[in-house]
């Protein structure tokens, strides 16, 4: 049963680096590589330059370079990849990248490493964590890891140690909106955004913030549909650029506007009475909260129009059910997100948009998928369980359970790694395992963090680069990057189900491993190898197709393979066509539709606009709400941030061609604020408040309101080890105050700052 393998050529010369090499130990430079090995064939894969993961196909040319290009089976994503993912090889064969073990030698942080062999890295690593079980518990090492195929493996191995404490980056980014889900639906809801004829965007730009898919859903539902786009937006963002209209809202006010939304739809009897009556409940105790929320209210609050607001609401519903609110994705805005994003679902729920096209609809995995059919449409994968796993008695820290009952374990308020190092609360840590992640940058309060990482017993990092946060690292190890390895094959529902999978592109540059490998072979040093009984990732991708080489080696060839139509349960055209190719497809209702099989796994079955087990967990919020929040002084002007389309949050600074795009932040402030500072476009200026203090250049625009600055964040790295990156521009994490907010336990990305030119 032996799969084809890749013919793999050899090649001559470099990639595309272009700045001075640095002969940074364990970097690709130190080992002196030049080749470039791998398939000159497209092979099928996913891209890691952010964690959104499009579908790829790559070849090397030549033996020179990687040509990456967007997977043509994947119709969703255009068949495209953004800019980063284009420069996917400027990264892999970027000089400075790191390829070999190193171990930290002198003080953490100062920046002097030595190079190591996997043996001893593993050794020490095992050495150190084995005695802190021993001497405090396993429950004092935390491990930390962006979500995603990399993530599993960690966190398999924090179980199999006995750590309860395992954290992602939720907290950090979609936490906000996934718990509003959870509460409101049972669970994830997604955006059809490509077939919607109204959308009302409250800060999501995705024509910044890119994700493949959804990105080409907005560009085709404007382009080709013709559909009308209204962005709330501190700021004038690519997506506000590309707005029918931009309302320049006040920072974290979001929720008023869509409360009164919500009012109006209430109110000026416009909502979808039928669907309020089948699916929902707790309608009464909503609509009796946001009758005081009327636009002339909102306005007062957010600096919107209240004649906007209300004509906006009547566009929408009558554009509906093929119109949306787009609930967002970073959703650290502000510490009453719960609230904001409970209320912008809410103003899609009104409209009984929920399984329309254009409106908002439900992952249809393999398992239900094929229920709806009567036949095994889409092959469902299995899941390596491993038997006799320890039993971990110990809280997280975090304490989840009690504080945060909707935050989903896995994902966990990774910021109170912190408090429990700093403060012992609950407990003292000692440890801290992390890898795909950079928290110097993307956490808050970047100077607890180095306090955090002084005072921990053991640091390990597992990286491509030094990060900022790698650079504290007792012990680094170098992964190899996407292009360089297999991994599990993915679910990428949608509509209609569908699974795609990471292919090595390239052979192994240099003395890196994946980390699937890396973990297993640290579990096997830790002696929990019992725990990793695969063999390798092939053992693992034949144990998902329950050993069918047929369906793994077509999802190989095409990379992304989707199974059966779409559908959305209360669209009849939809329904009819999938009850027209599956004989024993379940029988329609007497209305054409799935309509009666629409359920929610909340605990009454319905949607919850108002929510008895929210109220038991954070009492007086069963109810949508709105809640005034300070989030900076009166004489400070707020400072918020977003994502720039040639950058990966803290990821890509140091990625030559990219780099070379762009590696700078200039902090934008309005022109009459600048005036009264005396600040000109260019001017070097201070920025600061009673977290940090920054330095940058002043970007002179109209496209801001006068009280708020923006900076595209990620830049203004402090760490030497990242040489095209370092102190270049306003570094964010280093002005925002360390906030959890209740009920989601997020991080808070907005704060005040005083700006003075220098
Ligand atoms: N101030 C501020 N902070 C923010 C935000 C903001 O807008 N403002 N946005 C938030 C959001 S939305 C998010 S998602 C988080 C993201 O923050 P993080 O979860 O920290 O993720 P990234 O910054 O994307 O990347 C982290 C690290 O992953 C490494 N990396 C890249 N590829 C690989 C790989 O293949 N293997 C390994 N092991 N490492 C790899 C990179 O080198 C980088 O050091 O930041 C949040 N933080
Ligand atoms: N090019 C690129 N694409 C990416 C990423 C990347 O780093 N680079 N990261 C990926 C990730 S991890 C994520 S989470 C998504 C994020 O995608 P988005 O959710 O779009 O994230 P941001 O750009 O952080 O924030 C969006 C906008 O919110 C605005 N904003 C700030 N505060 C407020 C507020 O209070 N109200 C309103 N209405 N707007 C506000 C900002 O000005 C910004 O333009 O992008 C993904 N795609
Ligand atoms: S959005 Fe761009 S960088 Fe992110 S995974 Fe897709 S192609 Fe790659
Ligand atoms: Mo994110």
């Amino acid at each position: 049963m032996k799969l084809d393998r890749r013919t793999f050529i050899k090649g001559a010369g470099a990639g595309t680096a272009t700045c001075a090499l640095a002969t940074l130990p364990g970097s690709l430079a130190a080992l002196g590589h030049s080749e470039l090995q791998g398939s000159a064939e497209s092979v099928a894969s996913i891209c890691e330059m952010c964690s959104t993961r499009c579908p790829i196909s790559a070849r090397v040319v030549n033996g020179k370079n990687v040509s990456i290009l967007g997977n043509a089976n994947a119709k969703s994503f255009g068949g495209a990849v953004c800019a980063r993912g284009g420069a996917g090889h400027s990264q892999l064969y970027d000089k400075q990248r790191i390829v070999k073990p190193l171990k930290r030698v002198g003080e953490r942080g100062e920046g002097n490493w030595q190079e190591i062999e996997w043996d001893e890295a593993y050794r020490t690593i095992a050495e150190n964590l084995n005695r802190i079980k021993t001497q405090h518990g396993a429950e004092t090492v935390a491990f930390s890891s962006k979500s995603g195929s990399l993530s599993g493996h960690l966190f398999h191995l924090a179980k199999a140690f006995g750590s309860p404490n395992t954290f992602t980056h939720a907290s950090t980014c979609p936490g906000s909106y996934v718990i509003a889900a959870k509460a409101m639906f049972g669970g994830k809801i997604k955006r059809d955004l490509s077939n919607s004829k109204y959308i009302i965007n409250f800060g999501h730009n995705l024509y910044e913030g890119i994700n493949m898919s959804e990105t080409r859903g907005m560009m085709n539902a404007q382009m080709e549909k013709g559909a009308k786009l209204v962005v709330f937006e501190p700021r004038f963002s690519i997506v506000a650029d590309k707005a029918d209209e931009w309302y320049a809202i006040k920072p974290g006010t979001d929720v008023a506007v869509a409360l009164a939304i919500c009012h109006t739809l209430i109110s000026d009897d416009l909502y979808d009475k039928d669907f309020v009556a089948q699916y929902v409940t707790g309608f009464e105790d909503f609509a009796k909260e946001v009758k005081a929320y009327t636009p002339e209210w909102a306005e007062s609050v957010s600096d919107v129009p209240a004649e906007d607001i209300r004509r906006i609401t009547h566009e929408y519903a009558a554009a509906a059910p093929h119109a949306l609110v787009d609930f967002g994705h970073r959703s650290s805005f502000t510490t009453e997100e719960f609230e904001m994003r409970r209320a912008l679902y809410a103003a899609n729920v009104l409209v009984g948009n929920i399984e329309r096209k254009g409106g908002l609809y439900f992952g249809k995995k393999a398992s239900s998928y094929n229920k709806f059919a009567g036949e095994k449409v889409a092959p469902t994968l299995a899941k390596p369980g491993v038997d006799g796993m320890p039993k971990i008695d110990a809280k997280r820290i975090d304490m989840v359970d009690e504080q945060y009952a909707m935050t989903w374990s896995s994902g966990g308020v990774y910021q109170t790694i912190l408090d429990s190092t700093l403060d012992a609360v609950p407990y003292q840590l000692r440890a801290w395992v992390m890898s795909r992640t950079n928290p110097m940058q993307t956490m808050t309060d970047r100077a607890r963090i180095v306090e955090t990482m002084q005072k921990l017993d053991f640091i390990v990092a597992c990286d491509i680069y030094i990060s900022e946060s790698a650079a504290y690292a007792d012990i680094f190890l170098p992964e190899s990057t996407y292009l360089e390895r297999d991994e599990e094959i993915a679910d990428k529902s949608s509509k209609n189900p569908a699974y795609y999978v990471r292919q090595r592109v390239v052979e192994t540059i240099g003395d890196t491993k994946p980390s699937w490998q890396i973990w297993k072979e640290l579990a096997d040093e830790l002696g929990q190898g019992q725990f990793f009984p695969w063999e390798n990732m092939e053992t693992l991708q034949l144990f998902q197709v329950q050993r069918d080489v047929n369906l793994l080696r077509k999802i190989k060839d095409e990379g992304f393979v989707s199974f059966g139509k779409p559908l959305m349960l209360r669209e009849r055209s939809m329904v009819r066509d999938f009850a027209a190719a599956y004989p024993s497809a379940k029988p329609l209702d007497e209305d054409g539709t799935y309509a009666s099989h629409l359920s929610f796994k909340t605990p009454s079955g319905k949607i919850e606009l108002s929510s008895d087990k929210v109220e038991e967990m954070a009492p007086g919020r069963g109810v949508i709400r709105y809640r005034e929040v300070t989030m900076k002084k009166a004489d400070e002007l707020f400072f918020i941030q977003g994502k720039v389309a040639v950058h990966t949050n803290a990821a890509t600074q140091n990625v030559p061609m990219l780099a070379n795009l762009m590696s700078d932040n200039a902090l934008w402030i309005h022109p009459i604020t600048a005036g009264l500072l005396n600040i000109s476009s260019g001017d070097k200026i201070r920025i600061y408040n009673d977290t940090g203090s920054e330095e940058g250049h002043a970007l002179v625009t109209p496209g801001i309101r006068p009280d708020t600055v923006f900076a595209y964040m990620g830049c203004g790295s402090k760490n030497k080890e990242l040489a095209r990156a370092t102190g270049k521009g306003v570094h964010c994490g280093n002005l925002l105050p360390h906030v959890t907010s209740p009920v989601t336990g997020m991080n808070l990305h907005t704060t005040g700052v005083k700006v003075a030119k220098i």
